[in-house]
């Protein structure tokens, strides 16, 4: 049980192939709003509910995955602070300078032990959600495809979930909020730094630094449903859903970006507490843990990683 100063995921780096493809795909698919574009070509984007200046960059690269994700801190000290908790632990870090992604702040990079690149920041620029904040009307008129609202969460694929689960929990302050086990041995683990069921989650995988997907959070289950359509109507490559997660209830639906790269749009998990104990599931019930409905496992979802 812990309040953690980890205030929420702040933004993801994502490599991609064909850097014009992609932004096609977040902007008009996804729905993401094209913030800007930096001198070294990277797309910023943001969900139209966001408050910051931006939530997704995305990277032109010779293969795809994920460079980095990235989490905002409550304020300067408490990025000092967990600087410091970091080293302390045996975990080295190094400051990446404010600016070096444009309208964000100074960084303090670690790399958990499955070899994932975790970025602390305090200070990103605000750019509000456009409806203001004195008698804001309830939605944006003129979003596109899928209308995500925000960048939600990471699931991430590496080979030492326990010690990085440590580092999370001891260090960081997250939550686990729901595992699932063989025996005493985790093969993937839910973890909160905020009120939803989950922030950043992992599966046991052999090679580190894998990504599995990222998620974005939609209204409703009716929205799911359209984000179907839309992914027919362009021909998005389509990997499973609209479906149920057992593990924090979401219902869902699964795609592929035009570089192979897993996104999620989702709706309705629960809200976590602080003082709530985490959820166990069983190796022999994965199959409903994951996908409630089909309640097996589809070997293209577990195993297709970026
Ligand atoms: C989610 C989610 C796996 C479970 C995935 C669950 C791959 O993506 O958002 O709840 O075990
Ligand atoms: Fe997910």
């Amino acid at each position: 049980m812990a309040q953690s100063p980890v205030l929420r995921p702040g933004h993801v780096v994502l490599r991609v192939l064909d850097l014009e493809a992609a932004v096609v795909h977040y902007r008009d698919r996804l729905g993401l709003q094209e913030i800007e574009r930096d001198g070294q070509g990277r797309v910023y984007l943001k969900g139209w509910d966001e408050q910051d200046w931006f939530s997704v960059v995305l990277r032109e690269a010779d293969r795809p995955g994920m460079d980095s994700m990235a989490f905002k801190v409550i304020s300067a000290a408490a990025l000092d602070s967990l600087e410091k908790d970091l080293n302390a632990y045996g975990c080295k870090t190094a400051r990446l300078a404010a600016g070096e992604l444009s309208h964000c702040g100074e960084r303090v990079r670690f790399t958990l032990p499955t070899g994932h690149a975790i970025d602390l920041y305090a200070q990103k620029d605000y750019m509000g959600n456009g409806l203001g904040r004195v008698n804001p009307d309830p939605w944006l008129e003129g979003i596109k495809g899928m209308q995500a609202q925000r960048f939600d969460h990471c699931l991430l694929y590496g080979a030492d979930l326990d010690a990085t689960i440590k580092v999370l929990t001891e260090v960081l302050k997250f939550d686990l909020t729901e595992k699932v086990v063989d025996g005493d041995f985790v093969i993937a683990a839910f973890l909160s730094c905020s009120n939803k069921a989950h922030d950043i989650a992992f599966v046991r995988h052999a090679e580190d630094n894998k990504f599995h997907h990222a998620s974005f959070l939609i209204g409703t289950w009716e929205e799911v449903l359209r984000a179907a359509d839309i992914i027919s109507m362009h021909e998005i490559s389509l990997d499973l859903g609209p479906t149920r997660h057992g593990i924090t209830r979401g219902r869902t639906i699964y795609f592929f970006d035009p570089s192979g790269n897993r996104n999620e749009v989702f709706c309705g998990d629960y809200t976590w507490y602080p003082d709530h104990q985490p959820i166990t599931w069983t190796a022999d019930q994965i199959g409903r843990a994951i996908f409630y409905h089909d309640r097996k496992l589809n070997e293209n979802f577990l195993n297709v990683v970026t």
